[in-house]
């Protein structure tokens, strides 16, 4: 039987350009600042965020606290969505290593925070406060099914935000699907905010790594945080010549699993019992809820005996993410096999 894992996209192995290109990578100390094909992926991801620098770290979770630790002060109060990534998934490390409070604001279905509710959290400068200090964007939304945040809803908050003297950092580990489903560059949606990061290790298929970008001056510090928190890697261009494959070829290719996405929340829909609303899907991630009195995790183990891999997201919410590796002919194959569990259960 074929496994046909949609748990996430991170699952993508390298291709093989990706694997040439690692076998040849040109490579020096990074920490010396002298491996020239990290060198390059961060110019390219600059670029590309229209930034003035980047930094390589070894994932998105540490991309997001680099920026926190930078971007903030011991005892400092940070804005996200309460669906946050940040928030959820990333072991609470804003708190226990950057010593920040992490207050949240309600996300909507689209993974936007309200713009009034932004004004009313912000801390009137007082001895009894801590200073609130930086708004954390997410885009695509990852809890909120791959929910992209336009350019316009980007400018908005951010200019709320600076108005009232915070940073604002964009958690952008799949960007380039918003940018792809948006048709505008990647820099268009984060012009606005002081910073964004990105993953290579998602959708875009190369086995490690995710890009910090921002002012150059913030670059430099934080680079010195990477160092603490002990990514500073060494001839890291062997991975790096993946992420440059990455943003060079696999960016177009998005647009297939945004198909397959569809398809798969279409073909969802005609279960009978499977809550689902096909019209939300705007990415690669497909959220829906299974049948009412079936856990999703007990729904999810069962279709995994079936060799389809899903994620449970807590109560009935399921998530499945499409990629690379997963073609229309596995989405219906594995429509066939939830369809099949899902009857049984019933
Ligand atoms: N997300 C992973 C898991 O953590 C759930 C996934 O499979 O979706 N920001 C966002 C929006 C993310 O989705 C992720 C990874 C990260 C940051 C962290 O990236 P990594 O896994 O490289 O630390």
């Amino acid at each position: 039987m074929k496994i046909i894992d949609l748990r996430s996209d991170t699952i993508t192995l390298p291709t093989e350009e990706m694997r040439q290109a690692m076998y040849e990578a040109e490579v020096g100390d990074d920490v010396f600042g002298e491996d020239p094909t990290v060198n390059r992926l961060e110019e390219l991801a600059a670029q590309m965020t229209g930034k003035e620098a980047a930094l390589f770290t070894p994932s998105g979770t540490m991309s997001n606290l680099i920026a926190i630790l930078t971007h903030t002060r011991l005892g400092d109060e940070i804005l996200m969505g309460s669906e946050a990534h940040m928030f959820w998934y990333e072991v609470g490390g804003a708190a226990a290593l950057g010593g920040v409070v992490m207050r949240t604001l309600p996300n909507d279905q689209d993974g936007r925070i309200d713009s009034g509710a932004v004004e009313a959290t912000i801390r009137p400068k007082n001895i009894h406060a801590p200073q609130t200090t930086l708004l954390c964007l997410e885009n695509t939304h990852n809890r909120c099914g791959g929910a992209v945040l336009t350019p316009d809803y980007t400018s908005a908050i951010a200019g709320l935000a600076h108005r009232h003297g915070l940073s604002v950092h964009l958690d952008g580990a799949r960007i380039f699907n918003a940018a792809v489903a948006l048709d505008v560059p990647v820099s268009e949606l984060a012009n606005a905010t002081d910073t964004v990061c990105f993953c290579v290790s998602k959708g875009l298929s190369a086995p490690v790594g995710s890009l910090l970008c921002g002012p150059r001056e913030f670059v430099e510090k934080a680079r010195k945080w990477r160092k603490m928190v002990g990514g500073g890697m060494r001839q890291a261009g062997v991975i790096a010549a993946a992420g440059m494959v990455a943003l060079q070829k696999m960016v177009s290719r998005l647009a297939e699993d945004h198909a397959t996405a569809r398809r798969l929340a279409y073909g969802l829909s005609q279960i009978p019992g499977i809550i689902i609303n096909p019209e939300k899907v705007q990415t690669n991630i497909v959220m829906f809820e299974s049948p009412s009195g079936t856990l999703a995790s007990e729904l999810t183990q069962r279709i995994d005996t079936h060799g389809v891999g899903l994620l449970p997201r807590g109560g009935q919410r399921i998530r499945a993410v499409t990629h690379r590796m997963v073609g229309a002919a596995d989405i219906d194959e594995a429509l066939n096999r939830i369809e099949f569990v899902v009857k049984v259960l019933g």
